[in-house]
């Protein structure tokens, strides 16, 4: 007789050859019409899943894993970042989290490079003035935006996705620069011709971009808080790919209005999907560009992502350690 398949429940729509093969190999539970699941439905559906696939728009709070029934064995994040997981508090119920590393890092690092050109280019400022039958021909002084070459990038965060952007923007002709808790290996540097900051303020002060690209954990919460964005000089630009809070979203608005900063791309929000009628007060004038969550948004990377998950849960269930485990002690 064949082993009973696992219980499968995955909480919104994922690219349709992931939900074919996950219902081939496994009991799945789908969410066809993309209606976010509530809480209380998600507290529901551990009771009686044994793996539970969400995502970013879940929050998988230690209230929610505490009401899991015992069955419930693995947690398998459709996305890389697990901050709305909590890892710790699953753990401790003895449930695995895992999540989709590495294949959408080239599609963030590309939707980053793209922010920092519409920002510095006034690339969507200038994309509306023909539908809105504003254009009324060349100009030798209209719409002059910030030369990219030969300026200054501060990463912040210098992963995967922070290496990836490093090697776009040399292509660039952008200087490389780079606050990381740990410094990269002197090869890797050299590679890159990138010069590490131990001091995120000190890098601050010296850049004309700055991208974040870290994960967001306990300790990056408000990392570019108001005191250290107050450290930027208001020629700058600052980029968000990586998650909202990373950022004092308030601070951020009131420099920009004040005209403390150049401009901003962010495509995260700290209360993700509400964004603040300041922000798009200024997303209205030009000084912003606001993009919603879609760094990794390409057909073939959520196809990846899917295919990770598969691998996680056949893997696990198989009862192997699953590739993409996430541990407290990564965070
Ligand atoms: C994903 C992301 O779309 O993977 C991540 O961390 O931020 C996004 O690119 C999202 O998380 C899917 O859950």
């Amino acid at each position: 007789m064949g082993k009973k398949k696992p219980r499968v429940v995955v909480t919104r729509k994922l690219p349709d050859i992931v939900e074919t093969r996950m219902c081939e190999l496994f009991d799945t539970r789908l969410n066809v019409d993309d209606k976010p699941m509530s809480a209380a439905e998600i507290a529901e559906a551990m009771k009686t899943a044994d793996v539970l696939v969400p995502t970013v728009t879940d929050r998988i709070d230690a209230a929610l894993i505490a009401q899991a029934g015992e069955q419930m064995k693995l947690i398998a994040n459709f996305g890389n970042g697990v901050d709305n997981i909590d890892v710790a508090s699953a753990l401790k119920r003895g449930i695995t989290v895992t999540n989709t590393p590495g294949v959408l890092t080239e599609d963030t690092a590309d939707m980053t490079m793209a922010l920092i050109l519409a920002v510095a280019r006034r690339i969507v400022e200038g994309a509306r003035t023909i539908p809105a039958g504003e254009w009324t021909g060349w100009s030798p002084t209209w719409m002059l935006g910030a030369r990219i070459t030969g300026k200054r990038l501060g990463i912040i965060g210098m992963g995967r996705i922070g290496q990836a952007l490093a090697r776009r923007a040399k292509a660039f002709g952008l200087s490389i620069h780079y606050h990381n808790r740990r410094r990269l290996p002197a090869a890797v540097e050299e590679s890159l011709e990138a010069t590490w900051w131990d001091s995120v303020d000190q890098m601050l002060a010296r850049m004309d971009i700055v991208s974040v690209n870290c994960p967001h954990t306990p300790a990056t919460y408000h990392l570019l808080s108001a005191r250290r964005l107050k450290c930027l000089r208001p020629n700058a630009i600052v980029v968000n790919t990586a998650r909202g809070e990373i950022i004092d979203e308030n601070a951020l608005t009131r420099m920009l209005e004040a005209g403390e900063l150049a401009g901003a791309g962010l495509d995260v929000f700290e209360h993700e999907p509400a964004v603040s009628t300041k922000l798009m007060r200024l997303a209205k004038s030009g000084k912003v560009t606001l993009l919603p969550h879609m760094g990794s948004a390409t057909h073939e990377g959520r196809i990846d992502m899917g295919e990770k998950v598969i691998i996680n849960v056949k893997t696990f269930m198989d009862g192997h350690r699953p590739p993409d485990r996430v541990l407290p002690s990564m965070l």
